[in-house]
């Protein structure tokens, strides 16, 4: 079809260590903490473990943060942290992340890659 948007499949992005800290939760403001979490991106949400063994180790299962990206909003931010390459996502309710690495092209990726789930994500 004629203008219709051509899906572009994901890049590699089976899981990734990123720097996470959720700042608000359903709209109630929480004290920051960087952790660092095993991410994982689904087409409808974002998965964050401890780490890698809770996601493929033996006794997988074990999510520490589900993001609903359907209706979720993202943006690069400088202004809510002091450290580079932050972006924050805002689920539609409410609750905020921020992501960060120390590599722009690992943030970028992602960044990218969430947008376009979130623009394909749909209520579930
Ligand atoms: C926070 C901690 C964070 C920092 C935050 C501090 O202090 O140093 O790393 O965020 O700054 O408040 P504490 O551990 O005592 O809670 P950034 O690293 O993102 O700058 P903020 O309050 O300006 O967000």
């Amino acid at each position: 079809v004629a203008g219709a948007a051509v899906f572009e499949p994901f890049v590699d992005l089976k899981g990734e260590h990123l720097n996470v800290a959720k700042i608000s939760d359903n709209g109630k403001k929480q004290r920051k903490n960087w952790t660092t979490m095993w991410t994982v991106l689904t087409s409808e949400q974002l998965l964050f473990y401890k780490d890698r063994q809770q996601e493929t180790g033996p006794k997988p299962g074990g999510k520490t943060d589900v993001v609903q990206l359907y209706g979720s909003v993202t943006e690069w931010t400088s202004e809510k942290s002091s450290r580079k390459n932050v972006f924050q996502i805002t689920t539609n309710t409410g609750s905020e992340y921020l992501i960060q690495a120390d590599s722009y092209s690992t943030v970028s990726k992602w960044f990218e890659a969430i947008r376009k789930a979130i623009e394909s994500s749909t209520k579930v």
